[in-house]
């Protein structure tokens, strides 16, 4: 087959709801699509691990804590899923690692913001892993099949931590005033950026339109932010919170909640490395690997030691 033949070939594939596995003939483009989405969702979900960090030893109680490590755990396991599922287009982990740490790649913009109080890792719960089952339902059906039996399990996850950050503010809006304006100042302090994980608009979406195409996206940004605004603010009304957005209003012909303009020009502040943790949240990454290292010498040395065992056996 010539490349043209290959490429409606492969539409065929795509458009027949196939899943593409990693061996089998893709265009380029659509090997550096994934690649860069799939890497920068790695990273997200390893860099996401540092803002809840900030509250182990901090947290109220023994059973907060157990819970609380138990999630930090599944999101350092979600970006081994991931990198793995990277890996299979070739690249070395250790090369991901360096695109991060040199900026070089991105990583969700929402966990360059700080984590001030308790209710915070509520907040972060709740709308962060909550943005993200949104979105990664819809990850769960692309056409990429390592992506999307990575998202399968993930989401299941992400459900256990939605609701234990919805717990952690419910039960903090049932308690003393003080406790109830510190759920509401997480919750006004975490709302846009959680919109803003959904990407820009999809008329100055970059990707969207290639992405749909070849089912790497489903559904577009704006689609899915609308959903999860939708799903939240409904929640949020329930334990008693105010959405921090004066244009939030019900039009009950879509039956969507419309909601203000976001803030780009913070979005891209941030999303270019200059929010107010980027800086923080490499050079922790940094040091951290590096002391590190000795671990993943180790780890090379014993396989090694295993294979020749085995090979004598
Ligand atoms: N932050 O054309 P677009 C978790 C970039 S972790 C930073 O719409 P695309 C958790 C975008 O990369 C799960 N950058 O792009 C963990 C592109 O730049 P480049 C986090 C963003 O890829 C621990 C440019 O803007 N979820 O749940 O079609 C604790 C143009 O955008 C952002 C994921 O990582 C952003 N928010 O769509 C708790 C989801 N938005 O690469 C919780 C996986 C856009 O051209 N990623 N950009 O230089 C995706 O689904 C898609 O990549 C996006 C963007 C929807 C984010």
């Amino acid at each position: 087959m010539t490349d043209e033949q290959k490429l409606v070939h492969f539409q065929e594939r795509i458009d027949a709801g196939e899943k593409i596995e990693p061996k089998d003939w893709m265009p380029e483009a659509y090997r550096k699509t994934l690649l860069r989405q799939i890497s920068q969702h790695a990273h997200s979900e390893v860099i996401g691990m540092q803002p809840e960090g900030n509250w182990v030893l901090r947290a109220p109680s023994l059973r907060a804590k157990k819970i609380l490590l138990a999630k930090i755990q599944d999101e350092g396991g979600h970006g081994l899923y991931l990198y793995s599922a990277a890996e299979t287009f070739g690249i070395d982990r250790s090369e991901m690692i360096e695109q991060l740490q040199t900026g070089k790649a991105k990583y969700s913009s929402v966990f360059n913001y700080p984590t001030l109080n308790w209710a915070d890792i509520g907040a972060i719960g709740w709308l962060v892993d909550g943005a993200a089952i949104v979105n990664q339902t819809m990850l769960a059906k692309c056409s990429f099949g390592p992506y999307a039996r990575a998202m399968v399990r993930i989401c299941k996850e992400e459900g256990f931590h939605q609701r234990q950050g919805y717990e952690i503010m419910a039960k903090m809006m049932a308690g003393t005033n003080e406790q109830k304006a510190m759920a509401q100042d997480a919750m006004n302090r975490w709302w846009w950026p959680s919109l803003m994980m959904f990407g820009p608009h999809d008329s100055s979406s970059a990707h969207t339109s290639e992405s749909m195409k070849w089912k790497i996206k489903v559904e577009s940004n704006d689609s899915l932010r609308q959903r999860f605004v939708n799903r939240t603010v409904e929640q949020a009304h329930h334990i008693g919170l105010t959405v921090p957005d004066l244009n939030l209003t019900y039009n009950k012909e879509t039956r969507n909640w419309n909601f203000g303009d976001i803030n780009w020009d913070e979005f891209w502040t941030v999303v270019n490395g200059n929010g107010p943790c980027n800086h923080q949240r490499i050079a922790h990454h940094i040091k951290y690997h590096r002391e590190g290292e000795w671990v993943r010498e180790a780890a090379v040395a014993f396989g090694k030691k295993q294979q020749k065992q085995n090979s004598l056996n």
